[in-house]
């Protein structure tokens, strides 16, 4: 009767052996949307298009997404970041730990951007016209 609620017994060696061998090719399975060169597409209404800021550095660094879709970076770091736009298009406020910063890309191009704090942080979105990754 009580068995029912004990975990299988493999599963934790399992979770290890995935963990050491199999995360890349898990990802890979579970996310087919990320490229082998590390570059997420997000289609728009999918979900939502949102760049970490983590350790120093934009996640992920070149993002693709569709016209019209409104991308969203959120400081996961201690130190304020600030998103800034190469071109001047877009600039965010200095985001504090946890704050966010959201912009809308209608036109479709290549958006590089820096952080304009540590601009040693660099990162791109890459806006597709809107229909030409839609798959249903
Ligand atoms: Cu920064």
């Amino acid at each position: 009767m009580l068995t029912s609620i004990n975990p299988p017994p493999r599963c934790p060696r399992i979770a290890l052996l995935l963990g050491a061998v199999g995360v890349t090719a898990l990802l890979a399975a579970a996310l087919p949307e990320l490229t082998a060169a590390g570059e997420a597409v997000v289609a728009a209404a999918a979900s939502p298009a949102t760049v970490e800021i983590d350790n120093f550095a934009f996640a992920p660094a070149a993002l693709t997404v569709t016209a019209g879709t409104t991308v969203t970076w959120k400081n996961d770091d201690d130190s304020p970041h600030r998103i800034g736009d190469k071109n001047g298009t877009f600039t965010s406020a200095a985001l504090d730990t946890d704050d966010t910063f959201s912009h809308t890309f209608a036109a479709p191009g290549e958006y590089p951007y820096i952080c304009t704090i540590h601009p040693y942080m660099a990162g791109k979105i890459i806006v597709k016209p809107a229909g030409k990754m839609s798959s249903n």
